[in-house]
């Protein structure tokens, strides 16, 4: 066994001195301290020792395992240093003054066209606010004179939560809560991410934005509600739109519109945008029904308002030429990336 011992050592002397790179050292390691190693294979060798010499053997079979496995670590700090050098050396290589390739990301059209929407408003003087995503059923309901048993309620298939809450379906949720923080007198304006447990398709989405706004102040009129809607969408369409009312039915509004831009691609004359009628569906509106204000604290004898809805998904598709509503929450970087410049 003792020349088996020696052997050994300096099988791996010869072994180790033609080691170039930390792979090379594994597989040394392994031929002979692995499961089925060199070492290993003399250790199960050692029961058959005469017990006289078991203390001797024991001793030199340690010291050669110990020899061994100092050597291994010390050939691996050796190649670690040695790649690190390596890799310095081919920096020193490297042209610093060359341009970087960086993934520069892009804005989302949806961000885009509504940073050009806040502008417009706010430059009308509109105070921008923000809305909750989880509302209370209040908010969401019964404060825009939507009482438990309405058959609105239908309208919007909503997503309960346990607690009694709701994922909020409109913008409207937040007209109480600013109605009652700059009401009676004021103009705001509330973008926000609405959620409906509806069937997905190329208009609908589960989860989609509207853009609301109220005007509360004396003597506000149909004229006023006008008056702004075609200032933003002029503003968003850099030409003249023309707009028109159909009667429409909230309950929150008392009268309501559905608000129809003039086609800002064909000016009217029809195309497949429009499908060929000339106007496209934008924006549901109306005069803010006496029970919502004075149910946000507002005198309703004295003041009245208007409030609309963009469904602005819409507007952003109809901006950015896309025929489907889930593109715009599909993470498609391709087709994202095109919008970068296309909507500005
Ligand atoms: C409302 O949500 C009202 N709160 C709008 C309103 C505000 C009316 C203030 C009057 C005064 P409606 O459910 O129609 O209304 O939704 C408004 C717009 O949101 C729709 O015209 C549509 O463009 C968009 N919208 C509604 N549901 C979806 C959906 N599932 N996916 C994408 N867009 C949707």
């Amino acid at each position: 066994m003792k020349d088996k011992i020696n052997q050994l050592s300096q099988e791996f002397e010869a072994d180790s001195s033609k080691i170039n790179d930390l792979n090379e050292l594994e597989t040394l390691r392994l031929n002979y301290m692995g499961k089925k190693g060199k070492v290993t294979e003399l250790m199960t060798h050692f029961r058959e020792v005469p017990a006289e010499l078991k203390k001797e053997m024991g001793m030199l079979i340690n010291n050669l395992k110990n020899s061994i496995e100092e050597k291994i670590v010390a050939l691996k700090e050796k190649l670690n240093q040695k790649a690190v050098e390596l890799e310095i050396s081919k920096a020193k290589a490297f042209d610093i003054t060359l341009p970087v390739d960086t993934k520069v990301g892009s804005l989302h059209p949806r961000t885009i066209l509504q940073k050009q929407v806040v502008d417009i408003f706010a430059s009308m003087g509109f105070i921008i606010e923000d809305g909750n995503e989880i509302e209370t059923e209040y908010n969401n309901f019964i404060a825009v004179n939507v009482p438990d048993t309405h058959p609105a309620r239908d309208m919007q298939d909503t997503f309960w939560l346990d607690n009694g809450e709701v994922l909020k379906t409109q913008t409207s949720a937040a007209q109480n809560r600013i109605l009652r923080t700059y009401g009676p007198k004021c103009k705001v304006l509330f973008p926000g991410r609405c959620f409906r447990n509806e069937a997905i398709d190329a208009s609908h989405e589960n989860t989609f934005f509207q853009i609301e706004g109220v005007v509360v102040d004396e003597n506000v009129s149909v004229a006023n509600l006008i008056y702004f809607m075609k200032r933003m969408l002029n503003g968003v369409f850099k030409k003249d739109i023309n707009v028109r009312l159909r009667p429409g039915y909230f309950p929150f509004t008392e009268p309501s519109f559905e608000l129809d831009a003039s086609c800002p691609f064909c000016g009217g004359k029809g195309c497949s945008t429009c499908g060929n009628s000339g106007w496209i569906e934008l924006c549901p509106c109306g005069m803010i029904h006496p029970n919502v204000l004075k149910m946000a604290g507002v005198d309703s004898e004295k003041y009245n308002g208007f409030a609309f809805g963009l469904g602005f998904d819409r507007l952003v598709m109809i901006k950015s030429g896309l025929d489907d509503i889930r593109h715009l929450n599909a993470g498609e970087i391709k087709l994202l990336k095109q919008f970068k410049t296309k909507i500005n």
